[in-house]
């Protein structure tokens, strides 16, 4: 028999942040023929309809590292005519997030077209353009009210990326508008300062938001070109290049697996992973021998900047320090969902959170602040960790955990029930403990192995194959 190894186990119970579950409610990439009616692809025309349709148009816009960039055509709004709405799922109190490509060839000098907004009826959220000294200003107004404007700063004739944020709360002249412009990159968390905004003057405010919509204005010279529409109820869900759709962590003995999945990148890089002790127990882990990382990426890894390997189990953490704890690749540019994973491995007991970086190639780097997660201790159980090697031949290594000091019993029996060894029978005190499980003289088969501590007993399939 092996020699026990004698430690603190952690069981660990997650706390994943509510947001994550969120997902983008509305796509539009204009994925349809040139010259088709957006009428016949899904949009209601809600006003003039028929009078100079909003068409198809090539070439899709292009933005880097938008998750729609290229992705089919786009939509034309030229001068005057037809105004087209599509429904989105109702929403109310809530945060609503509009991101879309825009490509403006010709504005008017006017203050009061805007060309896209959200519900018909009472417009909110009207997205404003106009032409000043043959640059562009982009404006905005939560309601019925004068649009303002940014300054006159951008170009003609160039791809930029929209994000408006419409925050409706029940209830009368409560509402918030916060309107952004980029020329390039994506923040993928929503910016502390606002292009304009926020605006929260009075004005009709509708009871949820239930439509987005283009609109053809009255001037004769507009000619604005849009794509790539998204929204959601957070900033990732609108626009933020790697869009994820889920976070989840789980436990099982010290290993804490993270995984997470993207519905689209755009020149993603990949994905760093942080941890942060919120609340360290010293507890004495001595002898916790690593496990087979199973050709996952462990958190045992040389650290290039101080050249020092990396081990949790030595690590004293600094409460307020993220450290870095492993790199997943990404997939580059994707448009399907793409799943992730990685095991944070023998993790001391303690509470932790953890975050995803999300790097670009371009080696734009930004973090998902919607993606912490929280650890916590919880009551620990007896537990029989999985055997490794398995399948084995002729040894394992068997590694389990007792809640407080009893005798415990380990048994190996045959697939007809009958004990064939006993690999432990003796008072042990709590903790994690580790022993070898011989196999030599019995012949190649399943077993199974029980460990029994007072009224308690765990079973564990093991297969030895020569
Ligand atoms: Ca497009
Ligand atoms: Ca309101």
């Amino acid at each position: 028999m092996g020699g026990h190894m004698w430690g603190f186990l952690c069981c660990l119970i997650l706390f994943c942040c509510p947001s994550l579950l969120s997902q983008t409610l509305f796509q539009e990439d204009f994925n349809y023929p040139t010259g088709d009616q957006l009428v016949s692809q899904g949009w209601s025309a809600h006003g003039s309809a028929g009078t100079n349709p909003v068409t198809v148009v090539v070439p899709g816009l292009m933005y880097a590292g938008h998750p729609g960039s290229g992705t089919g055509n786009a939509a034309r709004l030229y001068e005057t005519g037809e105004d087209v709405s599509r429904s989105i799922p109702g929403l109310s109190d809530t945060d609503v997030y509009v991101s879309f490509l825009v490509f403006v060839r010709e504005a008017t000098t006017s203050s009061s077209e805007h060309f896209v907004h959200l519900n018909i009826g009472t417009h909110v959220g009207r997205v404003f353009v106009k032409k000043a000294e043959g640059k562009i200003a982009f404006g905005i107004a939560k309601s019925t009210e004068t649009a303002i404007f940014t300054e006159a700063v951008y170009s003609l004739n160039a791809v930029y990326l929209i994000a408006m944020r419409y925050t409706h709360l029940s209830g009368n002249d409560n509402d918030v508008v916060r309107f952004y412009v980029f020329e390039s990159g994506i923040p993928s968390v929503e910016p502390a300062l606002a292009s304009l905004g926020p605006i929260i003057s009075a004005g009709p405010e509708p009871s949820e938001i239930t439509t987005v919509a283009l609109r053809q204005g009255g001037s004769v010279v507009s000619d604005i070109v849009v794509d790539g529409f998204r929204i959601g109820t957070s900033w990732s869900d609108a626009g933020l290049p790697v869009t994820f759709s889920r976070f989840t962590a789980s436990v099982a003995g010290t290993d804490v697996t993270l995984r997470w999945t993207t519905e689209t990148e755009a020149g993603n890089y990949g994905f760093e992973i942080e941890r942060r002790e919120i609340s360290p127990i010293h507890a004495d882990i001595r002898g916790l021998e690593s496990e087979n990382d199973g050709g996952r990426i462990s958190n045992q890894r040389q650290d290039e900047t101080t050249n020092q390997r990396h081990d949790s189990r030595f690590t004293i953490h600094d409460s307020q320090q993220w450290l870095t704890i492993g790199f997943v690749p990404g997939s580059g540019t994707s448009s399907s969902p793409k799943d992730y994973s990685f095991v944070d491995r023998e993790v001391t007991q303690g509470r932790y959170a953890y975050r995803i970086k999300q790097i670009d190639h371009s080696g734009a780097s930004s973090y998902a602040s919607s993606l912490d997660i929280s650890v916590i201790p919880s009551p620990l159980r007896l537990t029989l960790a999985e055997n490794y090697p398995n399948p084995f031949n002729p040894t394992t290594t068997i590694r389990f955990f007792t809640q407080d000091e009893a005798r415990a019993r380990i048994g190996v029996y045959d697939v007809a029930g009958r004990m064939v060894r006993v690999l432990l029978d003796e008072v042990i005190g709590a903790g994690v403990h580790e022993m070898t499980f011989d196999a030599g003289g019995l012949p190649s088969g399943t077993y199974l192995v029980r460990l029994q501590s007072g009224s308690r007993m765990v079973t564990r399939k093991v297969v030895l194959m020569r």
